[in-house]
């Protein structure tokens, strides 16, 4: 038997055997996992810039120069435009106060949202912020995050998987499974894709995994759990979450939930 080595995680082997005259099938679940350990990066902040402490950060990443942001909970749950260096939101929709946002991502002049647990994402204009359609999900459980490579877009779910949706029509055209050296792991939240890697923060965790888009190996670990003390502290501060690069600046940024401050981080390897 021979594995597609492409892509790590949880496989089914399947064989046919003859045993006392008798053909028998056999299943066997095994895990591949990567061949190294993550290696552990480090942050330096470069530039602090303000942001909405009431925003309830779901999706973040730049198109042209503009930060888009989308924010959960329902009733609060929104679209935004926003000047990253001032944190003035420069346009905004809201979304029906019975849904709950996820994660976002920009591609060919389109912004695709996701929703929590109601099954459904949506499509706008990334120019005037005009819906123009929704898609519902398929074998993915839940709406996590979103990022793209240029050709399709990368969604996680809340389990250890990353699954790829084809930009066109939505359709889940397969998955990858984020593995390490040391076992799978889940509760990829937020995403960003960068020269074949998925940077994403893991949910309820101050971390940052690099995950390679082609096989899941996640190849590094970035500890963020320091800026947390940095924002300003209240009863409804939540987690870190949020990450987006600015491909001409060459650095990330990165917020959290109700936090008043994004930080602009150069990432390097320890
Ligand atoms: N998720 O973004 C990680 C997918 C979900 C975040 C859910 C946070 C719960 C907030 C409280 C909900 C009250 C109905
Ligand atoms: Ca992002």
């Amino acid at each position: 038997i021979t594995l597609n080595p492409e892509r790590l995680g949880s496989k089914m082997l399947k064989a046919r055997i003859i045993y006392d005259d008798k053909e028998v099938e056999i299943t066997k679940s095994i895990k591949v996992l990567a061949e190294k350990p993550p290696s552990i990066y480090t942050y330096e902040v470069i530039n602090t810039y303000p942001h909405d402490i009431n925003a309830f950060t779901q999706g973040l990443e730049f198109y042209n120069g503009v930060l888009y942001e989308s924010t959960g909970i329902k009733g609060e749950s929104s679209l935004r435009k926003v000047d990253f260096e001032t944190g003035k939101i420069l346009q905004q929709i809201d979304l029906d106060a019975t849904l709950f946002g996820e994660g976002l991502t920009v591609l060919d002049n389109k912004v695709y949202l996701l929703t929590w647990q109601s099954g459904l994402g949506f499509v706008y204009n990334a120019d005037s912020l005009e819906k123009t359609g929704s898609f519902t999900y398929g074998k993915s459980k839940e709406g996590w995050g979103l990022c793209n490579n240029g050709k399709e877009l990368f969604k996680s779910d809340g389990s250890e998987k990353i699954w790829l949706l084809n930009p066109e029509n939505l359709s889940e055209t397969g998955y990858f499974t984020t593995v390490t050296n040391k076992s799978v792991f889940n509760k990829t939240n937020e995403l960003e894709y960068v020269d074949g890697k998925i940077y994403a923060n893991v949910w309820q965790k101050p971390s940052m995994m690099i995950i390679d888009a082609k096989s899941g190996a996640i190849e590094g670990v970035i500890n963020f759990s320091g800026l947390k003390n940095r924002v300003k502290q209240h009863s409804k501060l939540d987690v870190l979450n949020g990450v987006a690069y600015h491909p001409e600046r060459g650095t990330f940024f990165v917020t959290g939930k109700r936090w008043n401050k994004l930080f602009e981080v150069k990432i390097k390897k320890k």
